[in-house]
Formats: C-alpha cells, sequence, structure tokens
C-alpha cells in the first residue's frame, strides 16, 4: 500500500470514451482492468466523470455549420467542438461496466453548466472556477497524485497540469491512459505536462 497522502485519480473512464461510445478514445477499454488493479495499491481513490447537459456548448450539433473537431471561439478561450457525449443520465455517461467504482471514495462531476466545458477535474475551462476536488484532496491531507484514465491529451492533461500548479506532486501513468491525439494534441500535452513539472511514466 502507498502513503495515506497519496490518492489514484481516474478520469473519465465512462462509455462514451470507450470502444463504440460517442467519443471513442482508441483502446480506450483496454485500461479498465490494470486501473482496477491499481486501485488496490491506494487508500484515497477519486474518480471524475464528464457530466454534461444535453444541449452543451461544447457539442458541435448546437453550432450551426460547424462539424465535430472544429474549433470556436467562446468568451473563455478557444475550445474543440465534440460530437454529443456524456450527457447526464445517459448510458454514455456510465463508468465502464467492468470499472471497479465500488472502490471511488468521490466522484466529481465536471462540464455540467451548459455554457462552460470543463477537462480538467479541478478548474473550469475559463481555468478559475473550482469544481472543489482541489478542497477535498486536501482536507483529507493528500499531498500526492497518481493520474490515469482518458483522455491523455485532454481531461488527463489539463488535470495533471492543474494539480501541479496548485502544489500537487503529479505521476501521470500513461501506460494506463489513451489519447484522442487530434492534430498532434498528444506530443503537445506530453510537452506541457513536463513543462509543468508533471512526470510521465509508463
Ligand atoms: C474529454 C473531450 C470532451 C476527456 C471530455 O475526458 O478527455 N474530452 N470531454
Ligand atoms: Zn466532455
Amino acid at each position: 500500500m502507498r502513503p495515506d497522502t497519496n490518492a489514484l485519480v481516474v478520469i473519465d473512464v465512462q462509455n462514451d470514451f470507450c470502444d463504440g461510445g460517442a467519443l471513442a478514445v482508441p483502446g480506450g477499454s483496454a485500461v479498465v482492468a490494470p486501473i482496477n488493479a491499481l486501485m488496490q495499491e491506494f487508500s484515497a481513490v477519486v474518480f471524475s466523470q464528464d457530466w454534461h447537459p444535453a444541449g452543451h456548448s461544447s457539442f458541435a450539433s448546437e453550432h450551426p455549420g460547424k462539424a465535430p473537431l472544429e474549433m470556436i471561439e467562446m468568451p473563455y478561450g478557444p475550445q474543440v467542438l465534440w460530437p454529443d457525449h456524456c450527457v447526464q443520465g445517459s448510458a454514455g455517461a456510465g463508468f465502464h461496466p467492468d470499472l471497479d467504482t465500488a472502490r471511488a471514495d468521490v466522484i466529481v462531476r465536471k462540464g455540467y453548466r451548459r455554457t462552460i466545458d470543463s477537462y480538467s477535474a479541478f478548474f473550469e475551462n475559463d481555468h478559475t472556477t473550482p469544481t472543489g476536488l482541489e478542497g477535498y484532496l486536501r482536507s483529507r491531507g493528500i499531498t500526492n497524485l497518481t493520474l490515469v484514465g482518458l483522455a491523455l491529451d485532454f481531461c488527463v492533461q489539463y488535470s495533471a497540469r492543474d494539480a501541479a500548479r496548485l502544489g500537487f506532486d503529479v505521476e501521470v501513468r500513461c501506460d494506463l491512459c489513451r489519447a484522442i491525439d487530434l492534430g498532434g494534441s498528444l506530443a503537445a500535452a506530453r510537452a506541457a505536462m513536463q513543462d509543468a513539472g508533471v512526470r510521465l511514466s509508463d
């Protein structure tokens, strides 16, 4: 077992990001079994869950003439447009059926405001509106985070960088993540995480 100051943060292992899902990340389902195994080493396990209302502003379907994976400018900055995914209460928003959800001490939902997306489990995409996860971890005395899940170049990346900026010691187990890899986004994400002081391991 790792010390009680360590938490495993499992990012968005949801049906829509796994094989056959609305925003399937190639190989997404393959991370489930090894993540279940890794949970056994941690006394603190946190999940995040992408949780959008129908008609969320990150959905291309809300922007006439725009297609999924195009970019738009939002009041809070540039935003990739996605296929409709992880709609609150839908099967796609549920966790992968084989994920050991019983081990989650807390599940942090994000992206639930219609007009703003949230890649990071710590802050919405304006980089200032908190989700509450920082306070949860600090009040438990947790200082070291290991991140795993989907997608490495979006929600895992933003969560890892925010966590490092907040002063946590952060490791990303890249072997327990999968990436969307849009136009070089995986290489850019790896570089940005390293610049932020995140440890990348396999
Ligand atoms: C994610 C795109 C849109 C993710 C969530 O979990 O990486 N990516 N919403
Ligand atoms: Zn989303």
